[in-house]
């Protein structure tokens, strides 16, 4: 036997073992290998496709540690359209759709399964191999995410029986567990976490280098063959049986019911454990069974009448209101929270969220002692809705007259509905000012957060935010829980801060009404410090997207003593005060940009640094005015006005083209 046919033979084995221990792990939830042999297997496998890449099949499991990257994704055109699902919000809509149903074909069984929370793709399999996956996109075109879905290991690449052909459709997602991980470490490397596990499966999806998808541990449920050759089924439910048979991790705890009071039952039993899952869910399923009246029944435009999705409405709880916490903030503003006793709510434990300020307070009538409704908005923050059951003889909640932090008296301002501190030395507006100044979107100090500044304020030890750079490290290196090492790192973090641009330190200042791209719009305008201090309220207002209440406010705090102070003290202590900037040039000169959703592998902020760098504006809405619409996943109403409108939609792939220079 030759070398060549001795590795074919080899390569072969391995292949049979390797995809056998991941459909026992990733499908069966068994584990029959230690991972370092499952490693150490992996390894002689590509070993062996590297030394004879003709041995290289399109299913082999080497693929799923991510091959190369891409540079764009491909568009694929759905044979059989994706469609979507029509939503229900009550029971009495899905009896409706059941009469829908019973009017078109008689009595049917339906099929009640979960609605899982990810993104719906689609896989093809020609001779049992897995040839292409594509995102569903709009449901008639999708993009080719191949390389991607190959890294996900529940996804058979070569299936139990070779069908002549096979195309399915299920859906991606990243486990819960797995999300709170990568949030974790993203949080401790300082990037921006993920919202939530829909989005972080949706950002891995869309990676350019399918490394990086591979090491999301995405997942997927199967639930629908949209094309098939070489077998007859005549159900959903078989179907899902035969799925299961080839290797594919199915829709779970699938249920068949006989009667639509069956399917309304099975509905609110998921609902009740729907939190209790290691994966989100955002409904229920209800699927008219048998595949010859879903032929009769047909379809909308939009969506299947064989099929509904049923909402859960946001879980809501009550519970007791134990005391309201009121915090200064930079601008001095005193924010109230509610502290509550703990509850599970939609998945986890909350016991606090806000009551924004005194009007909303007195608007629900909320006082200590009172039950209060509480609901998670958007499934992830926290809010009181209303007032369940007052405390008998508890007076409504009113805000202190002094600041809790320094004792001035406080103010509400004609129009606002905030009440701030009087005193610009409050020790807590210094706090959460100093918090600002080193955030990451502002001077981007790593290693002086809440915690060392509120220790390094309340020792004396800072004082304004000039005095970040004349820091004593001695000092620092003998606090609690610090050392030399840290007081280094920490030195070099504010030395490093020096360097950046003028926006940069222009939205530290915290400025009120300037966010991070009014900062910008300003450095760029005035290209000094010098010049942003000069400029009149009719300068400013010169700049687009500046109103009255943003210019006033400029000029306003510029005239301050204690703000010319300040920036004298940063200039002295070496700061950078200048504009960096430089237009690239001018190719987006008049044109209005507005971006919407995840971009695949840029933040927004980014696309909109190089906007600005090529000479066009963005706004934040669409009208007639916008020029184009960047949008990236879960892009939402933005995306929808401008498809109305007509104004042209850029992927970030076709905005990145615009780019090359
Ligand atoms: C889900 C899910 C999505 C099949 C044909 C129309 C809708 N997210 O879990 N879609 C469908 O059904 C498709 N079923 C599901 N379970």
């Amino acid at each position: 036997m030759t070398d060549f046919d001795k590795a074919k033979q080899r390569a072969e084995q391995l292949r049979k073992e390797l995809n056998h221990h991941i459909y026992r792990y990733y499908v069966e939830n068994e584990n029959d290998i230690e991972d370092y042999e499952y490693d150490m297997l992996m390894r002689e496998l590509q070993g062996i496709e590297t030394e004879f890449p003709a041995l290289l099949t399109e299913d082999s499991p080497t693929h799923r540690v991510g091959g190369k990257a891409d540079n764009s994704f491909a568009s694929v055109a759905h044979t059989v359209k994706m469609e979507s699902l029509q939503d229900a919000f009550s029971e009495e809509e899905i009896r409706d759709f059941d009469t829908r149903v019973q009017n078109g074909v008689g009595a049917a069984r339906y099929v009640v399964e979960p609605k899982i929370d990810g993104l719906s793709v689609s896989l093809e399999y020609v001779n049992g191999v897995f040839t292409r996956g594509s995102t569903r996109g709009d449901g008639v075109t999708g993009e080719d995410i191949t390389a991607n879905l190959r890294t996900v290991r529940a996804i058979p690449l070569h299936l139990k029986e070779e069908l002549p052909f096979l195309e399915v459709r299920g859906e991606v997602y990243m486990p819960r567990g797995t999300f709170e991980n990568i949030v974790k470490e993203q949080e401790l490397n300082g990037e921006k976490p993920f919202k939530n596990p829909r989005n972080a499966a949706a950002g891995s999806l869309r990676q350019k280098d399918p490394k990086i998808t591979a090491k999301r541990r995405l997942d997927i449920f199967v639930f629908n063959i949209q094309q098939i050759e070489g077998k007859t089924l005549t159900g959903h439910k078989e179907s899902l049986e035969y799925l299961k048979t080839l290797g594919f991790k199915t829709i779970p705890f699938y249920q068949e019911c006989g009667t639509i009071a069956d399917a309304l039952s099975e509905i609110r039993r998921i609902g009740e454990i729907r939190y209790t899952l290691p994966f989100d869910i955002d409904g229920a399923v209800v699927k008219v069974d048998t595949f010859a009246q879903r032929t009769v029944l047909g379809s909308t435009s939009k969506f299947p009448k064989w099929a509904i999705a049923f909402k859960y409405p946001p879980e809501e709880k009550e519970t007791r209101l134990l005391d309201i916490e009121v915090a200064v903030g930079r601008t001095g503003v005193l924010t109230p929270t509610a502290v509550f006793e703990p509850v599970l709510l939609a998945g986890t434990t909350v016991s606090r969220a806000t009551l924004h300020n005194e009007d909303f307070i007195a608007e629900k009538h909320i006082a200590i002692g009172d039950t209060v409704v509480i609901r998670k908005a958007g499934d992830i923050i926290p809010e009181v809705l209303s007032v369940a059951k007052h405390q008998e003889g508890a007076p409504c909640f009113t805000m202190p007259t002094v600041c809790p932090s320094c004792g001035a008296p406080v103010a509400r301002e004609e129009g606002e509905a905030a009440v701030r501190c009087s005193n610009p030395d409050c020790p807590a507006q210094l706090l959460r000012m100093l918090i600002h100044f080193c955030s990451r979107d502002a001077m981007d100090i790593e290693g002086l957060g809440e915690a060392l500044l509120e220790v390094l304020v309340g020792e004396g030890l800072l004082h304004n935010a000039a005095e970040i750079y004349a820091l004593n490290y001695e000092k620092i290196a003998a606090l609690d829980r610090m050392g030399e090492k840290s007081a280094n790192n920490l030195k070099r973090a504010v030395q490093k801060s020096k360097e950046n641009d003028l926006s940069r330190l222009v939205y530290a200042l915290g400025i009120r009404h300037i966010g991070q791209k009014a900062a910008a719009l300003l450095a760029e305008r005035f290209e000094t410090m010098d010049g942003i201090m000069a400029a009149s309220k009719e300068d400013i207002l010169g700049i687009d997207g500046f109103g009255e209440i943003m210019a006033d406010s400029v000029v306003r705090f510029f005239a301050l003593d204690g703000s010319r102070e300040l920036i004298d003290a940063l200039r002295k202590v070496g700061v950078n005060m200048r504009c960096a900037r430089k237009t690239i040039d001018d190719r987006f000169a008049g044109l209005t940009f507005v971006l919407t959703g995840t971009l695949p592998t840029m933040t927004r902020s980014e696309a909109g640094e190089m906007i600005a760098q090529f000479g066009g504006k963005t706004a934040s809405s669409v009208s007639g005015k916008t020029s184009y619409v960047l949008a990236g996943e879960d892009a939402g109403s933005k995306l929808r006005k401008a498809q109305e409108l007509g104004v042209p939609i850029l992927s970030e792939a076709e905005f990145l083209e615009m780019t090359k220079l």
